[in-house]
């Protein structure tokens, strides 16, 4: 049985500097998903602000906000079966130290607010991700 979900993922600037959007986007599509929608562009603050509006009572809130807005992004929506825990699961814990070889954190980098990906968690959570990005 086939469960057609979309989610989003940003490219967060870390990885926009690394220049591995690419190698980032063509595992999706090797693993299926199809690329929905595709943007580069940078976080301003409020934009920002609202993106990681369930965050705003943590202590890292303000770090997250400054880290997203230092550099240019790439956002995707991408569509297959069970998108938004696949994607997630390519992702990696947030920790980039603790994540999986084999993960996108696991196998790029080291850090932890700049950890170079985002995907959404949930539906509602893309529905709302999107929307701000997408419009
Ligand atoms: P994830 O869903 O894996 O991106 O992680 P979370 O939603 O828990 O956290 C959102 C972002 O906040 C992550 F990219 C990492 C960052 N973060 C910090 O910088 N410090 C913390 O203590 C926790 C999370």
């Amino acid at each position: 049985m086939s469960n057609l979900e979309q989610t989003l993922i940003v490219v967060k600037p870390d990885g926009f500097k690394k220049g591995i959007v690419g190698k980032i986007i063509s595992r999706f599509e090797e693993k299926g998903f199809q690329i929905m929608n595709l943007k580069s562009f940078q976080f301003d603050t409020d934009t920002a602000r609202k993106f990681y509006d369930a965050h705003k009572d943590k202590h890292f809130f303000n770090e997250l906000v400054s880290f997203i807005c230092s550099g240019k992004t790439v956002g995707c929506i991408l569509e297959g079966n069970n998108a938004i825990s696949t994607v997630r699961l390519m992702v990696g814990n947030t920790k980039s130290t603790e994540a999986q070889p084999g993960t996108i954190r696991g196998d790029f980098g080291l850090g932890f607010t700049d950890n170079i990906i985002h995907a959404s968690d949930s539906a509602e959570s893309f529905i709302k991700e999107s929307k701000i990005i997408f419009n």
